[in-house]
């Protein structure tokens, strides 16, 4: 039996005051998704199976390059990450696990297990870091890691995603997830082909070190911190590099990476196709990199992601199995708040994508009837499935309003008595 953080009597309370109106919800969309032939139990059924991993970073205050403002019992160290993130999986019941960040949570492997299990929470991906330098770290990172014109530097950063493998293997990590700041700031800084050669060998390198059940993800970003170009910039790049380093080899899809405007479910198809979608990095965007909550600014792009992400799983398309995360910075709002309406949001995406006629569908696509085709896809999206979200969540232990639950248990100011404030806990733009 794993502890829990908020009282469990508080949680029955709270949901002894909704579930007669839940229950009506759900009856109501039950009757009306039944006339569309869609069985609302089913539905619940994958959305309770549904998952996605909490950033372990993502549980403190992030902040821009400006001004961070740090929030009130903001976690000190991963201890106090991992506490956060199992009231966010108490009371959502929909993030399991928890993504690692070295070194800004290294600690004791063995502790880091025995702390998560406590909550029942694994581990997801683990992430390296060399966009960042250490403290004590002999070689710096200012211009590139895997990629530097240094060997010695280059080496450098190959031995700590190799350290990221061992960590995650003693924790049950079965990924490893990298992302580099490789890149100029000016036209001629640096050489693209050549930076792109190392970079390519030092990939070669960590490839090497993955145990035969793990997979390597690389992330892409047109820019920042490198404002001119980036080693890997895009999804073009990205594929040329999974299909270089070999089968365990996936491109990792964050959804503020892009170009604005940029057809990001049509990108998602394609690694689909050819067996090169490794997972996502879910947040949401206005203008750039902003890692906004999920769903905050565009709710129907996740959605049409999703419409993607279903088509391919009812289609049992081989080899399918992309890793969910959460990947934001949260500026303004309370973190733990935040990750619960965003992991929230994604599922929400997942359910109105299994309510896609596709049939239907596919018969529009043929028969050329574009209106009626995109149309197919609008039923789906503006089907209300809140009571399918909160039934999911109340069947499995967690809380009908998430938010309202937490505010009620005063686990904030609770935390806030107890951890004082720190300097830094790591960046929150990642
Ligand atoms: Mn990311």
């Amino acid at each position: 039996m794993s502890e829990t953080i908020i009282s469990a009597d508080l949680v029955d309370k709270h949901n002894a005051a909704r579930d007669a109106d839940l229950k009506r919800d759900y009856e109501s969309l039950g009757e009306r998704l039944d006339r569309r032939g869609i069985a609302i139990d089913a539905i619940r059924d994958k959305v309770e199976k549904f998952a996605v991993a909490i950033p372990s970073w993502g549980v403190g205050t992030g902040g821009t390059r400006f001004a961070r403002f740090p929030g009130a019992g903001e976690p000190r160290d991963i201890f106090d990450k991992i506490e956060d993130c199992a009231v966010i999986r108490q009371l959502t019941q929909a993030t399991p696990t928890v993504s690692l960040h070295i070194p800004w949570d290294k600690a004791d492997p063995n502790r880091l297990k025995q702390a998560a299990s406590r909550f029942s929470l694994g581990f997801d991906a683990i992430n390296s870091n060399t966009f960042s330098d250490a403290r004590d770290q002999k070689l710096s990172y200012k211009f590139g890691s895997l990629s530097h014109a240094d060997a010695a530097t280059r080496r450098q950063a190959v031995e700590h995603n190799l350290e990221c493998i061992e960590i995650g293997r003693t924790l049950g990590s079965k990924a490893l997830t990298v992302w580099i700041g490789d890149g100029s700031n000016f036209p001629g800084q640096v050489n693209f082909a050549k930076a792109f050669e190392r970079y390519l060998d030092a990939m070669k390198e960590i490839y090497a070190g993955l145990p035969g059940d793990w997979k390597l993800f690389t992330e892409h970003k047109m820019y920042e911190p490198a404002f001119y170009s980036t080693v890997v910039q895009d999804w073009g790049t990205n594929y040329i590099i999974a299909k270089e380093l070999g089968d365990k080899a996936f491109c990792l899809v964050d959804l503020g990476h892009h170009a604005p405007n940029v057809n990001i479910e049509m990108i998602v198809s394609r690694l689909i196709q050819f067996k090169k979608l490794g997972g996502f990095h879910f947040n949401d965007s206005k203008y750039g990199d902003d890692d906004l909550d999920a769903g905050s600014i565009d709710p129907y792009r996740l959605f049409l992601v999703f419409n993607e992400l279903v088509d391919a799983e009812l289609a049992g398309a081989e080899g399918f199995d992309p890793a969910h995360m959460l990947d934001q910075s949260h500026n303004v709002t309370d973190p733990i708040e935040s990750l619960m309406l965003s992991a929230i949001e994604v599922q929400r995406a997942y359910a109105q994508a299994l309510l896609v006629d596709r049939s239907a569908l596919e018969g529009f696509q043929d028969a050329n009837d574009a209106l009626m085709a995109t149309q197919t896809l609008k039923i789906a999206y503006r089907t209300d499935v809140e009571p399918i979200l909160a039934m999911a969540r109340l069947k499995t232990g967690g809380a009908i309003d998430p938010v309202a639950a937490y505010r009620a248990a005063g686990y904030r100011a609770k935390v806030a008595a107890e951890r004082p404030a720190v300097a830094s806990v790591g960046g929150g733009i990642v």
